[in-house]
């Protein structure tokens, strides 16, 4: 800010202005197309992308709209990226025998403080292995 006494001197002042971010809360939205649920197929291995899910955050500026994702539902053959990719986790294969579906709850979280977190459900349905002249695919 600066201020003119005269025509000789000038006097300045840093004037530092601090706006609070308020953190909200992300979402999920209510027509996410992983609602419908999702299909693998048997036998499917790492890296193997299942759906995506993708939360909203109302913020505009980290770490306030900083999403992460994690699974909460313990010991799922699978994994979920930074940007909402479920895929199946290192070492992992799915079994049509074993669990055919799988309801499993991803959770985002914000990086603001405090932290705000949403969650959502996907539906994952192993699909059997096809014989080769199968009418359809599963999913
Ligand atoms: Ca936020």
């Amino acid at each position: 800010m600066d201020a003119i006494q005269d025509d000789s001197k000038q006097m300045t002042h840093e004037i530092t202005v601090r706006i609070v971010d308020v953190n909200e809360p992300p979402s999920f939205p209510d027509d996410g197309p992983w609602l419908n649920g999702a299909g693998v197929a048997d036998g499917a291995g790492p890296e193997t992308l299942v759906c995506s899910v993708e939360a909203k955050d109302p913020d505009k500026y980290a770490p306030n709209n900083v999403l992460n994702y994690y699974i909460s539902t313990p010991a799922t053959p699978f994994t979920i990226s930074d940007l909402g990719e479920i895929t199946v986790a290192t070492g992992q294969t799915t079994h049509h025998e074993k669990t055919v579906v799988w309801n499993i709850e991803v959770v985002v979280t914000d990086a603001g403080v405090p932290q705000h977190t949403a969650s959502t459900t996907v539906l994952i349905v192993v699909c059997p292995t096809r014989k080769p002249d199968s009418p359809k695919p599963c999913a």
